[in-house]
């Protein structure tokens, strides 16, 4: 029987009727995906389920910082005994089963979470809320359900979520809920300078040199117009 529900109540009792967790996410990770990952990777240990992280991709050079990041494992394939070892999928993010790039998923139970319109409910337990801004806030809505605090650690992890799918609070996802989560993840420990100059200012070797080719490239005699110009005045044709 599936479940597909817009609360967490669900999803946190199938989690703690669990021995060992596979958490995962869509290929090429992203700041929401991981941060979701790595919080409900400190809900589950706070419970004392035990969990695996595995991405098939790298996470990108800006969420290196990311609290807990190394404990992330990437594999191009599950592990052979997985469906052993754990007995339970946590997939984060993805609106279908097929997003993680890692055939096999479904051999065991999956709970489900995320805030994708589209997603096909794939799961034993579906926890889908498409107003959500970010599956980081409803992470948070997971530890308020479990009544656990998280470390500022975690709540530094679902602050990364949610800045990063707003675009640092700035896209129609950016609700009166964003900015309330983003208080109380702020009030729970999270540094939202320090998540700004992780996202913006950690740009890998090979990023920084990319830049460095095209800026070498642009032709200097190409005039852009600037901003702050103020375009000419429109010429006045007389009535006649
Ligand atoms: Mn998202």
């Amino acid at each position: 029987m599936s479940v597909v529900v817009r609360e967490p109540g669900p999803a946190l009792d199938r989690l703690r009727r669990t021995r060992r967790v596979l958490i995962t996410s869509h290929s090429n990770p992203d700041g929401d995906s991981l941060g979701s990952e790595l919080a409900l990777a400190e809900l589950l240990q706070r419970l004392g389920v035990e969990h695996l992280v595995l991405n098939r991709d790298p996470s990108p050079a800006n969420l290196a910082m990311l609290p807990g990041a190394g404990q992330v494992v990437v594999a191009a394939a599950l592990p052979a005994d997985f469906a052993e070892v754990c007995d339970l999928v946590a997939m984060v993010e993805c609106p279908d089963i097929d997003r993680p790039g890692l055939g096999g998923l479904d051999r065991l139970p999956i709970v489900n979470i995320d805030h994708h319109k589209a997603n096909t409910c794939y799961g034993e337990v579906n926890y889908l809320d498409e107003e959500s801004p970010a599956v980081g806030e409803m992470m948070w809505r997971l530890f308020l359900a479990a009544e656990v605090v998280p470390s500022p650690a975690a709540a530094t992890n679902m602050f990364v979520a949610l800045s990063t799918d707003t675009g640092d609070f700035r896209y129609p996802n950016t609700t009166a809920r964003a900015f309330r989560t983003a208080a109380e993840l702020t009030d729970a420990g999270a540094d939202p300078a320090q998540v700004a100059g992780w996202i913006h200012e950690c740009r890998s070797e090979a990023s920084v040199r990319l830049l460095g080719e095209a800026l070498a490239a642009w032709p200097s005699s190409r005039s852009t117009p600037r901003p702050f110009d103020a375009p000419a005045p429109v010429p006045r044709t007389p009535r006649t």
